[in-house]
């Protein structure tokens, strides 16, 4: 008598499957990459507050400028966003970007930047309270409050190149499917694009890319990257297979974490050694 494999419980993990080309293309960091030295000088983080017209509440959002951070410079500026589980502060948890970049800017790896970390959940209760994933809606219309509110108060209030060429957008898990969203829906805002362990709101690739001729030469970075433990490995792996086919140049890094802290932390500080570096890509 044959035995019939067991159905398989709703919910339960399926096995990830990696092709060759997923696979680690950076190395792994060392582990005191966001340790605080002293021997540096450090930029600031402040908690701020803008008037969103489109949630019609004041919302909070972290801001990170760079050491000697001046108004005689104009910065570009990194939006980056975090995971349905998370709010402006989640980040700062993860990965410590103030250290981390204090420490890349200081050793000469990444250029000055201004790093704002918002709520990407756009709904007058904000927190990431109760039952985390009805929340989702929230995370598509915080493209409203980002396009509208959030990058308007951060022009208006800090000194930076307005420009396509001076903003990029990544982010983890939810915010990585955010990024990726509002990335490709708005090449004449950002012009650098990077996700991380992107989540299930991530459009197919057809929805999200639908001009990918364009696409081929329109962005300077587009950033995948995903842990070959995390169940969310097939969302990336489905976008970067249409990256590849169509011929976009992109970077992908397969490392070996879940969907965790470790592997947000490690690409983050991976992405913002090539973000507003060079120009992967003709203009
Ligand atoms: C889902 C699984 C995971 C989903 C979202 C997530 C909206 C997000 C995870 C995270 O942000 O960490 O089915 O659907």
């Amino acid at each position: 008598m044959t035995c019939a494999q067991p159905p398989r419980r709703p919910g339960f993990p399926q096995p990830l499957e990696l092709s060759p080309a997923d696979r680690q293309n950076l190395p792994e960091p060392a582990a005191d990459i966001s340790k605080q030295r002293p021997d540096i000088p450090h930029g600031r983080l402040e908690l701020i507050q803008y008037e969103s017209k489109t949630v019609g509440t004041t919302r909070r959002m972290n801001v990170y400028t760079p050491p000697g951070y001046t108004s005689d410079t104009r910065y570009p500026v990194l939006y980056l966003l975090h995971g349905i589980g998370g709010d402006e502060t989640e980040w700062q948890r993860f990965a410590d970007p103030l250290n981390l970049l204090d420490n890349l800017i200081a050793d000469g790896k990444a250029a000055p930047m201004i790093v704002v970390m918002p709520n990407g959940r756009a709904q007058k209760n904000d927190r990431a309270e109760g039952d985390v994933f009805a929340s989702a809606p929230a995370f598509a219309t915080f493209e409203k409050d980002l396009l509208n509110d959030v990058i308007p108060a951060i022009e208006g209030r800090y000194s930076v190149k307005a420009d396509r060429d001076s903003r990029a957008i990544a982010g983890l898990s939810m915010g990585g499917g955010q990024a990726l969203n509002f990335g490709f829906a708005n090449p004449a805002v950002f012009g650098w694009i990077g996700g991380f362990s992107a989540a299930p709101n991530t459009r197919p690739p057809e929805q999200l890319i639908p001009d990918p001729t364009s696409a081929r030469t329109q962005y300077h970075l587009i950033w995948l990257s995903c842990g070959s433990k995390d169940q969310l490995l097939g969302i990336s792996q489905k976008t970067q297979r249409f990256l590849q086919q169509q011929q976009i140049p992109h970077a992908w890094n397969v490392d070996g974490h879940g969907h965790d802290a470790t592997h947000w932390k490690h690409n983050l500080w991976h992405f913002c050694q090539q973000v507003f570096q060079h120009k992967v890509a003709a203009d």
